[in-house]
C-alpha cells in the first residue's frame, strides 16, 4: 500500500485530502505541529489503522529526516504553512519561515531520501489582480503581499530542484476554497464560511464593497481529490496547476442563495471594500484537466448543502 506525507494534515484541506487519499485505501502519514490546525478535523482520518500523525513542525529537519527514513513516502503533499494573507504583512518573518523555509527544507529531504514526487499548495493569490481572466498557469504573476510573494518563491525553488534533480515536484494554485471544517472566525476564513455562520446565527452579514466581486469558489472534497490525482497519478509532470472550477460568482450572488435558504434573515450590511482586494478571480482549470483528467466536480448549491449538513465537531 503506497504512503503518502502530508504536512498541515490537521488543516482545512489536509484533512480532507488524508480522508480522500485514506477513502481510496493508501496509507497517510500526517505531520501537524497544531498552531492552526486541529485534532478535531482527525477525527475520521484517526480511526483508519493506516493513518499515523507525528506531531510536530515542517522546519524540524531532524524530526523531518525520521519520518521520511520510517515512512518511505511516494510522494509528500506540502500544505503546512501560513494560510493569512493579513498574517504575512504583520508577520513577514513567520511567512518567511513557515511558507518559503518549509519548502525548502521538505525539497532538500526529497531529494536526499528519493522521493520521487512533492506537491505543493500554492494559491490563486499569485496572479494578483490579472490582467485577463480566466488566469492561465502562463499568465503574467502580480505579487501583492508577503503570502504571494512566498507562494511564488516556493513554486520557484521546487521547480529549480526538479530540473536540477531526479524529482517531480507539482505546485497546485488554490483558487477559493469553502467547504466543512474551514473555521469561520478566524482571519484567515473564507467568505463562504463566515456568511454560513452568520444565517445559522441569524445574524446580518457584511459586504465588503458592492458585492459586485467575483470569486472561482471549488469545493473542498474537489480540491482534495486534486491533490490526491497529483500525488498519485501516474503520468503527471513537474508544473504548476491551477485548482479551479472556471466559474466565477460574485458575492452578492451568493448572499442572495444563502437569502432564499434562510428567508427570514436579516438584510446584508456593505461597508467599504477591503483594502487590496481583488476584483475579481477565475481561473483556467484545463491544464490539469487535459494532464491527468481532473475536474471539479461539485455544483456551488450542493457544495452549499454539504457545509450546511455537515454538523460541527
Ligand atoms: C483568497 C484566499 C487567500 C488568498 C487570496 C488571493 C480564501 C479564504 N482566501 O482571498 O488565502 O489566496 O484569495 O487573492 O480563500 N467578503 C465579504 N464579506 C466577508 C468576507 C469576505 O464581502 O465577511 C468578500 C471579500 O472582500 C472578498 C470576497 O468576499 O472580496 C472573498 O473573500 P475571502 O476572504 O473569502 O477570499 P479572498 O479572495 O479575499
Amino acid at each position: 500500500m503506497a504512503n503518502y506525507l502530508i504536512t498541515g494534515v490537521a488543516g482545512f484541506i489536509g484533512s480532507h485530502t488524508a480522508d480522500t487519499l485514506l477513502e481510496a485505501g493508501y496509507s497517510v502519514t500526517g505531520v501537524d505541529n497544531f498552531r492552526t490546525g486541529s485534532q478535531q478535523n482527525l477525527e475520521s482520518a484517526r480511526k483508519n489503522p493506516a493513518f499515523e500523525l507525528i506531531e510536530g513542525d515542517v522546519t524540524d529537519e531532524r524530526l523531518m529526516s525520521r519520518v521520511f527514513e520510517q515512512h518511505k513516502p511516494q510522494a509528500v503533499l506540502h500544505l503546512a504553512g501560513l494560510v493569512s494573507v493579513p498574517g504575512s504583512f504583520s508577520d513577514p518573518a513567520l511567512n518567511f519561515r513557515l511558507n518559503i523555509h518549509s519548502t525548502d527544507v521538505l525539497a532538500r529531504l526529497v531529494v536526499q531520501f528519493r522521493c520521487p514526487r512533492i506537491v505543493f499548495a500554492s494559491s490563486a493569490a499569485v496572479y494578483g489582480d490579472a490582467q485577463k481572466l480566466p488566469c492561465q498557469e502562463g499568465d503574467v504573476v502580480d505579487v501583492r503581499s508577503p503570502y504571494a510573494m512566498a507562494k511564488l518563491v516556493s513554486e520557484t525553488i521546487l521547480s529549480g530542484y526538479a530540473a536540477s534533480f531526479d524529482l517531480t515536484a507539482i505546485s497546485l494554485r488554490y483558487f477559493n476554497v469553502y467547504g466543512p471544517r474551514q473555521a469561520p472566525t478566524s482571519d484567515y476564513s473564507g467568505v463562504i464560511s463566515i456568511f454560513a455562520q452568520c444565517f445559522i446565527k441569524g445574524e446580518a452579514v457584511t459586504i465588503f464593497g458592492d458585492g459586485l466581486q467575483t470569486r472561482d469558489f471549488i469545493a473542498v472534497s474537489d480540491v482534495a481529490v486534486a491533490n490526491m490525482t497529483a500525488l498519485t497519478h501516474e503520468h503527471m509532470p513537474s508544473g504548476v496547476f491551477n485548482v479551479c472550477t472556471g466559474r466565477s460568482m460574485p458575492v452578492n450572488d451568493i448572499v442572495s442563495i444563502f437569502q432564499k435558504r434562510y428567508p427570514d434573515s436579516c438584510e446584508a450590511e456593505y461597508v467599504a471594500a477591503r483594502t487590496g482586494d481583488i476584483r475579481h478571480s477565475c481561473g483556467d482549470p484545463a491544464e490539469l484537466n487535459r494532464l491527468a483528467g481532473f475536474s471539479a466536480q461539485t455544483g456551488f448549491e450542493s457544495g452549499l448543502n454539504v457545509l450546511l449538513n455537515t454538523p460541527e465537531p
